[in-house]
């Protein structure tokens, strides 16, 4: 016979999404990280679009797009942690920090097992990342070979770190992934520190692409850390807002502003980035000789 009282219980305290998307709405830290984000990707796109109106070159072009394509992603992101699709209350395993931690529900007062996580940002992260190493590799004058790898192995950090992010069975595993995600990373940070500064050198960009990989560089290694010292990780912070709100200031950086600096520099530069108002093209434009 089943206890009718735990019955009820199991019933009360499981999390719906519309739990979750009131949640974000009435939590002001939480929600004002997620929402700020959603107009800056709005009105950075508005901005770049109008930027670059008189752009032609097709490379250029591209790179400006690459850039912009950041922001079309972080709207997407964020709106699935607004929607409460993408953001899970989730109950740590033994060991961690946060095993054993309940979160108060901001719209009922309610008190559910489990701490809250954002894990949509990781999955997220697997679509706009990669526009940022394309437009760093295109102002570099990269070749194919070393813009699919670090690309992939980019996609490859994030993918891992949702895994991290979402394994409750065992906490090891969680560093596991953790682990592995750092591994892949260490790929992106030679490519970007050792091959593409070279290959920026002998295309000219050298000063700008230095510029924007620095910031890359620092902001990444800071994405790195955040997770391991948020309510995630080692949870040294504790709480969700606050590790919400750091990832939303270094999206600020390392995407909207990021993304105005390359523009703002390949609008003012596309003699250095061109190749000819053929590139790319998918017809051959040289008469065939039969
Ligand atoms: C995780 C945790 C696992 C270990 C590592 C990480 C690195 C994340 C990075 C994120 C960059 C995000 C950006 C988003 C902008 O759209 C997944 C936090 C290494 C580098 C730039």
């Amino acid at each position: 016979m089943p206890d009718p009282v735990s019955k009820l219980t199991a019933v009360t305290l499981s999390v719906t999404q519309t739990d979750m998307y009131e949640h974000v709405l009435n939590d002001t830290l939480i929600g004002s990280s997620i929402y700020a984000n959603i107009a800056l990707a709005g009105l950075s796109l508005l901005v770049f679009a109008y930027m670059a109106r008189n752009v032609t070159d097709p490379r250029a072009q591209l790179i400006i797009i690459s850039a912009m394509l950041v922001s079309a992603v972080s709207i997407v992101s964020y709106t699935g942690l607004a929607s409460g699709i993408t953001i899970s209350i989730l109950e740590m395993p033994d060991g961690h920090q946060m095993a054993g931690e309940t979160t108060e529900l901001a719209h009922s007062g309610e008190e559910v097992d489990g701490t809250i996580s954002l894990w949509g940002r990781y999955l997220t992260w697997t679509f706009s990342t990669p526009f940022i190493l394309l437009a760093l590799g295109l102002l570099a004058g990269s070749n194919m070979t070393k813009i699919f790898t670090a690309v992939f192995f980019d996609m490859g950090i994030m993918l891992t770190g949702l895994g991290a992010a979402l394994t409750t069975s065992s906490h090891l595993m969680r560093w596991f992934w953790y682990a592995v995600s750092c591994t892949f990373f260490v790929v992106v940070l030679y490519i970007l520190l050792v091959e593409w500064p070279k290959d920026a050198e002998a295309a000219g960009t050298k000063d700008m692409f230095n510029l924007v990989r620095n910031l890359t560089v620092v902001l990444w290694i800071g994405y790195a850390v955040w997770w391991a010292i948020g309510n995630e990780g080692i949870a040294l912070i504790e709480s969700a807002g606050v590790t919400s709100w750091g990832y939303s200031v270094f999206d600020i950086v390392a995407k909207y502003i990021f993304s105005f600096l390359v523009i703002n520099w390949t609008i003012k530069n596309v003699d250095k980035v061109s190749a000819g108002e053929s590139y790319g093209s998918t017809v051959d434009a040289v008469q065939a000789d039969d």
